[in-house]
């Protein structure tokens, strides 16, 4: 598979289990023409793979819109809807953000993608667009691949 995209980013946990903590954490992402992949990066250690996913199993990429805080360091999220679970990513700024979520929609363009999604973050419990308690409903906003 051939490299598209690799820069350090921001990423929250994604909650896979209900006792899963709420954190973020510096990751190394890596886009290539199979799967997007996250590597931990401690100095004088060689990263190690923390997660993969493969582009077949994403629904759905775009910014998120919000006026939450965001407690990390880089301010501008996206979302990568995959299998059961919502990744949201942070980038250090607005071309950074385009640059990934375009090159991500690009490489899913194919897949079997949602007809709608949510625009804004899952947050405690409910979505903050459309104040849904169901993570996984139906989203609110048209999606443009
Ligand atoms: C972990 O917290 C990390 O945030 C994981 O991220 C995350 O997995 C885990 O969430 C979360 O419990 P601790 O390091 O404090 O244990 P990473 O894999 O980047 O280290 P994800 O799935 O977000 O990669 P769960 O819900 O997936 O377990």
């Amino acid at each position: 598979p051939r490299v598209i995209l690799k820069e350090t980013l921001y990423k929250k946990s994604q909650q896979k289990r209900r006792t899963s903590p709420c954190n973020y954490k510096e990751r190394i992402f890596v886009l290539n023409t199979q799967d997007l992949t996250y590597f931990e990066h401690r100095p004088g250690k060689k990263p190690t793979q923390k997660g993969c996913i493969e582009l077949s199993h994403i629904k759905c990429v775009e910014i998120v819109r919000s006026d939450v805080p965001i407690p990390c360091d880089y301010k501008y999220p996206f979302q990568v809807a995959h299998d059961s679970y919502y990744l949201y990513v942070f980038a250090p700024d607005n071309d950074c953000r385009l640059k990934w979520v375009r090159a991500l929609k690009e490489a899913t363009q194919n897949n079997n993608l949602f007809l709608k999604y949510h625009p804004d973050f899952w947050v405690e419990g409910k979505w903050r667009c459309c104040q849904q308690t169901e993570k996984l409903a139906t989203g609110c906003s048209e999606y443009y691949p």
